[in-house]
């Protein structure tokens, strides 16, 4: 089943980006179909659409760019989306279930050896709700935390009244200022985003424009026989059919890959001190060259503005770094830095994201895009911490990253970006070595760093980031939530 176009009151809000700084994360189970559905119907028209956030976010904009406030008080929202797992969708009774892609039809726990999900990473040390069965998850985004409570007491009435489970909770929170918009290894994060064609429009210049199939289902994608490639510029709803390949209730949705990622800030902070003395390059340097950006999110790549910039300098990392400028931030594609003399081939953004690197190209790279819409949770790190020794995480020490990340074939987004290029020591080239960031799969995992005048540097990783949970969702159209309470999505 095919959609003609971006019917933005169909597709919900959080595929063009909530942009919220408290989000709490529900995980519901459905004990019979008949409550499931009941839940669906108490909450469809509560959910948020893209046409929603869209005007929002513009709204806000405009408020902020002219009052030159960067938070503007009188323009806030509270934003509702809802995600539904394969086991959600067999107990709502819906049906086409066997059109649904492989990896979706099993709990991400199940495919743990997939996408290196193993050791203190595997699913059997994984924290409640994520060792049981979620049939849906809830996201409650609002710009203020007393909205949130509102919204989730508003929520927890519908839960109750429809005899729906509550599993647990995850709340997500931006980090308190100076911080804020930093993740908590320190580096400015949710600066890289494709632009949906027809959808967002580019927030800065070197953005690619990603076709919607891409990431919402039933829409053609990159190169399909169907759609002019490369894209054009704005979106034609005038196109030949692409082929069935997903239920008909399921067009206008998205997967959604929800991961609570624990971050060892104590050990990262530690390794980075060490290793950027063994190597005589400042801690600023050193973490950017694991990562691909500096704190400050400035890239370590030279661009228009910083073509004479050597970024190992120290002034490659100040804050008022000439790449710093809206236009400089996210505009280079690697194409002069085959070598990754300047960003190592295996930093994490270049990993995640080889833009125009000789292998595999924009071409290929474009088919495994992802629009990342994380947020941090757990407490600020306090100076003095230990590094993580292994079991689970204390109160005070539990802290990292909820990711979140839509598209329209989790296997060739999530999971490819995961297994194929973070966790291949040979990708892009032989002895390029893993992602620094977001390998957990082998311990004592080799990186390299290519320098200009020094000898090349080898490293051996240690695991930061840990994987404590995480669920494969459907995040299905205003249209789709509603035949599956009316039971119109049968088989
Ligand atoms: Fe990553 N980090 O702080 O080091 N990420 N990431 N990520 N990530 C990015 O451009 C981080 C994770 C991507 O287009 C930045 O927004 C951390 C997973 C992609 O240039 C920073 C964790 C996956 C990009 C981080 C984590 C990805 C990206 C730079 C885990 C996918 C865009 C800021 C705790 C499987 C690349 C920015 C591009 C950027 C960090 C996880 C993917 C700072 C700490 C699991 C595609």
């Amino acid at each position: 089943m095919e959609a003609s176009g971006p019917d933005l009151n169909q597709i919900q809000g959080n595929l063009s980006g909530f942009n919220k700084d408290h989000q709490r994360f529900l995980f519901l189970s459905f004990p019979r179909q008949e409550s499931g559905r009941a839940f669906l119907a108490a909450v469809v028209d509560d959910i948020a659409t893209c046409a929603e956030v869209r005007a929002f976010n513009d709204v806000y904009r405009l408020v902020s760019q002219r009052r030159k406030c960067p938070d503007p008080k009188p323009v806030e929202a509270t934003w509702l989306n809802l995600g539904v797992s394969f086991k959600g969708l067999e107990v709502l009774g819906a049906g086409d279930l066997e059109k649904m892609p492989e990896e979706f039809r099993i709990p991400m726990r199940d495919r743990a050896t997939e996408i290196g999900d193993v050791d203190a990473s595997a699913p059997a040390m994984w924290s409640p709700p994520f060792q049981s069965d979620i049939h849906a998850v809830l996201i409650i985004a609002s710009d203020d935390p007393d909205d949130l409570e509102e919204e989730s007491v508003h929520m927890r009435r519908h839960i109750s009244e429809t005899g729906v489970g509550e599993l647990g909770f995850v709340d997500g929170n931006d980090r308190p200022e100076p911080n804020g918009g930093h993740e908590h290894f320190g580096f400015k994060d949710g600066i890289s985003q494709p632009t949906i064609e027809g959808v967002t429009s580019p927030a800065r210049p070197g953005e690619n424009v990603i076709p919607l199939g891409e990431f919402v289902l039933g829409h053609p994608k990159l190169g399909d026989p169907s759609r002019p490639d490369p894209p054009p510029d704005a979106y034609s709803p005038v196109q030949p059919p692409v082929p069935p390949d997903v239920p008909a209730w399921a067009v206008n949705g998205s997967f959604l890959v929800f991961r609570k990622l624990f971050q060892d800030v104590a050990g990262f902070q530690s390794f980075v001190t060490q290793q950027a003395s063994g190597a005589n390059m400042s801690e600023d340097v050193f973490g950017a060259k694991m990562v691909g950006r500096y704190k400050s999110g400035a890239p370590l790549q030279r661009t228009g503005g910083t073509a004479d910039l050597d970024p190992e300098a120290p002034e490659a990392a100040a804050e008022n770094n000439p790449s710093l400028k809206p236009e400089e931030i996210d505009n280079f594609d690697y194409s002069g830095d085959q070598d990754g003399l300047d960003m190592p081939r295996a930093a994490h953004i270049r990993k995640s994201n080889p833009r125009a690197s000789s292998f595999p190209g924009q071409e290929e790279t474009n088919r495994h895009r992802i629009l990342r819409r994380g947020i941090q949770y757990g407490p600020e790190f306090q100076p003095g911490e230990t590094p993580y020794g292994g079991g689970t995480p204390t109160d005070g020490q539990d802290r990292g990253l909820l990711f979140v990340c839509y598209q329209s074939s989790i296997a060739n987004g999530f999971e490819f970006i995961q297994s194929q290029w973070m966790n291949q020591d040979g990708f892009p080239q032989a002895g390029d070595g893993r992602d620094p960031i977001t390998s957990q799969d082998q311990d004592k995992a080799k990186f390299k760093i290519p320098r200009r005048e020094h000898e090349e540097i080898h490293l051996e990783l240690t695991r930061w980031v840990i994987t404590r949970g995480g669920e494969y969702f459907l995040s299905p159209s205003i249209d789709g939530v509603r035949a599956l309470a009316g039971g119109v999505a049968d088989g």
